[in-house]
């Protein structure tokens, strides 16, 4: 057997369904390989909306999502979605293939030095030098990936050994389970949070990764505890839930904040420094952390722990919760009630351009609980994350650890292809739209229904909105775009433009049961976003 058929083998024992990417030279005896294989081939437009597919994939299915690009410019452009994945802790093997063994020492047609490009963006980052490692290689990529801290893991494969024979075989695939918590810092834990005056949970991606989210709703539940939960993490708790405060991560003083300056403990779940800083939400330094995740924490200033609680986040809830007295009352319902109050506010204001507000009010009224959305990186995001509600997690996908825009359109293309029975929405800025508007043809070509929702104000809306907080003026931040409808039309989708605020709810009806890409141009009033400013804090800490 050839080291590409053997690299497939190994693949396919990872349980690998699909690969997204774009075949080049250097990759001609693994794309080859694959026409044998079980593992199907996904044909993006751009590398870096493989990363991104793949990217998503591993969210929505806690299995590593992989890609494939060529050498060079091919794997360079996947390192922003490789570096998303990472950052974010999604699950992630990215293979690039690689000139011959005989040319890497010099100066030569579009080499890189792939491995180190690749490395300060991933766990684990190796170049394959003999065919003889091939199963070894791709097992620790996949087991690196796939264990806790989730990540990203890279593969360069030079070309002259794909092609080399080799007799081997792959690896049994293996992953490691998380160990008990310590059974002193559960007692330490629950004796803390039992004689708190008023405790909060703050739940992150990692309470999604560990598929933890009904250990944290009954231990919510049980000990009587309100829970935020970063943007990472909506759906954790379902909105409904009376003991759900909702999203943080917005402003300086947002609702949730309110919450977090009166608690004298901040029970920590799942939660990474990178979705949502602590000095944001602990400035004084002087409340209680309770830190419960599968590793120790990260080292910050602002978030010293009192206690931690390492292993399976799932048993350690469940333990302390045994363990602790729930408390009486809930000093925080007025802010759950507040924030309903500001959702609703809108569900019927006929302005136009359409407010923030109303856009989500419609998107949620014509979306069902199980469907999904993937939110792209802006303005739109920061509304999406604090007035969309979610029952359920990975309902609402947001990249906030990298924060890199043009995740949505290809993000949404690998989630509809792992949940075909699922509705999936991309919600986007123009901006960020345009930067991997191309999958749109993948989308079509594989016959994936995509509604794809894009805030139109020609302009970098996020950035304009902090220019005007900032300095009263804009600077290099308003563009043209071109007619969306005809743009859809032009791929073969289908397009439309909302041209009065009733039209919305009917557009996304009618879009969301048609089986092709329907594009939707709604104009967005941006004038709600220094509004909100002066109702919540004055800065917006958070890409
Ligand atoms: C790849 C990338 N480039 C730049 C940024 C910085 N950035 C964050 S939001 C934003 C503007 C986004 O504009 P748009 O997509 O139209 O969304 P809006 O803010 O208008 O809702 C920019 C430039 C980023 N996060 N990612």
């Amino acid at each position: 057997m050839k080291a590409a058929e053997l690299l497939v083998k190994c693949l396919e024992n990872e349980g690998v369904e699909v690969i997204f990417g774009i075949p080049g030279e250097e990759t001609l005896a693994i794309n080859d390989a694959l026409l044998d294989s079980s593992i199907q081939f996904v044909t993006t437009r751009h590398e870096q909306g493989a990363a991104f597919m793949a990217d998503v994939y591993g969210r929505v299915t806690w299995r590593a999502g992989v890609c494939l690009s060529t050498l060079g410019p091919g794997a360079t452009n996947l390192l922003t979605g490789v570096a998303d994945a990472n950052m974010d802790h999604a699950p992630l093997v990215a293979i690039a293939g690689q000139a011959d063994t005989n040319r890497l020492h010099k100066e030569s047609h579009q080499v890189l030095d792939l491995q180190h490009i690749f490395a300060p963006v991933t766990k684990y980052s190796s170049r394959v030098l003999t065919p003889n490692v091939v199963p070894e290689v791709i097992r620790k990529a996949f087991k690196l990936a796939q264990t806790e801290k989730t990540g990203a893991c890279f593969i360069e494969f030079p070309e002259n050994l794909a092609t080399m024979e080799v007799d081997s075989a792959p690896l049994r695939a293996q992953q490691p389970t998380l160990p008990e918590p310590a059974e002193d810092r559960v007692a330490a834990a629950a004796a803390v949070i039992s004689q708190a005056r008023h405790p909060i949970l703050l739940a992150g991606n990692g309470v999604i990764r560990a598929r933890a989210w009904r250990q944290l709703a009954d231990f919510a539940h049980r000990l009587n505890i309100p829970v935020a939960n970063t943007f990472m993490a909506k759906g954790v708790v379902p909105f409904k839930h009376p003991m759900a405060l909702g999203s943080v991560g917005l402003q300086a003083h947002d609702y949730v904040n309110t919450g977090f300056d009166r608690a004298d403990v901040i029970v920590c779940v799942g939660y990474d420094l990178v979705e949502y800083h602590p000095r944001l939400w602990h400035p004084t330094r002087d409340r209680k952390i309770i830190h419960v995740d599968t590793a120790p924490a990260e080292v910050d200033s602002c978030y010293t722990v009192e206690i931690g609680v390492v292993g399976d986040i799932g048993h350690s809830l469940n333990q302390i919760a045994d363990r602790a007295q729930p408390q009486q009352g809930h000093p925080l319902r007025p802010l759950r009630e507040a924030l309903i109050e500001d959702m609703d506010r809108h569900q019927a204001d006929m302005a136009f351009p359409l407010k923030p507000q109303k856009i989500i009010w419609d998107l949620r009224t014509a979306l069902d609980k199980e469907d999904m959305v993937i939110c792209d990186v802006g303005a739109h995001k920061l509304w999406m994350a604090r007035m969309f509600r979610c029952e359920l997690p990975n309902t609402c996908l947001i990249s906030n650890g990298f924060a890199s825009m043009g995740i949505a359109v290809p993000g949404a293309v690998a989630a509809k292809l792992a949940y075909p029975g699922r509705r999936v929405v991309a919600v986007t800025g123009d901006a960020g739209f345009m930067m991997n508007s191309q999958e749109i043809e993948t989308a079509l070509r594989l016959h994936l229904p995509l509604v794809i929702l894009i805030w139109n104000d020609g302009g970098y809306g996020l950035i304009e909105w902090k220019q005007m907080a900032h300095y009263g003026r804009i600077a290099h931040v308003r563009f043209n775009n071109p007619d969306f409808v005809k743009y859809a039309e032009a791929f073969g989708a289908t397009g439309h433009r909302v041209g009065h605020a009733s039209e919305l709810l009917p557009i996304l009806r009618q879009a969301l049961a048609d089986d092709g890409v329907n594009i939707i141009d709604c104009p967005v009033d941006y004038s709600e976003n220094l509004k909100l400013t002066a109702k919540l804090g004055e800065t917006i800490f958070q890409l």
